[in-house]
């Protein structure tokens, strides 16, 4: 049996952040949160690169252009927050929706860390509050998708 089961070690490897500065408040801890994660893991400073983009919506295009480019994961990062229209679900799908094409398609692992939440106090729980810093989880969740990757055998083609 092979299991394929990466240990969190970032060393040598380029990862980018795209953080959306719509809800910066929120982003920013999130980004706080990603940073510290990777510094953590091993990876080194001169090996992240962080694009911030207008909104969640933004961030696709650029982690398409970053996939495309020398990088081993990109972590997304954004907030959506639920306002009294449907601006809200329109946002934070198109942007799940970019975000996972990416991956599909260039078989970079980008991941998802684009908080959909009801109001503020639920978004700055998972920011540093009581649930957490999800930004640090999609750091270290960048870092194993770029591993277990690198571990599995090249595609051949059929
Ligand atoms: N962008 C966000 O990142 N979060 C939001 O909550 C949000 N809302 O609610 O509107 C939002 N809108 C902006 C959007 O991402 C684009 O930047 C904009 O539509 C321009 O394309």
């Amino acid at each position: 049996m092979k299991i394929v089961r990466a240990d969190p070690d970032g060393t040598a490897l380029r990862v980018a952040i795209v953080v959306a500065r719509f809800n910066e408040v929120i982003t920013a801890a999130l980004l706080d949160g990603a940073v510290q994660a990777l510094a953590h893991a091993g990876v080194a400073d001169d090996d992240v690169t962080v694009v911030w983009v207008p909104g969640a919506f933004e961030i696709a295009a650029v982690a398409r252009r970053l996939a495309l480019a020398d990088t081993d994961a990109i972590v997304c990062l954004g907030a959506v927050i639920r306002g009294e229209t449907a601006h809200f679900d329109l946002v934070a799908n198109e942007a799940a929706r970019g975000i996972a094409d990416v991956t599909r398609t260039t078989g970079v692992p980008c991941i998802f860390e684009v908080l959909a939440t009801d109001d503020l106090a639920q978004a700055q729980a998972r920011a540093g509050g009581a649930h957490g810093n999800k930004g640090w989880e999609a750091a270290l969740a960048a870092i194993e998708m770029a591993l277990v990757l690198r571990a599995l055998p090249e595609p051949v083609a059929r």
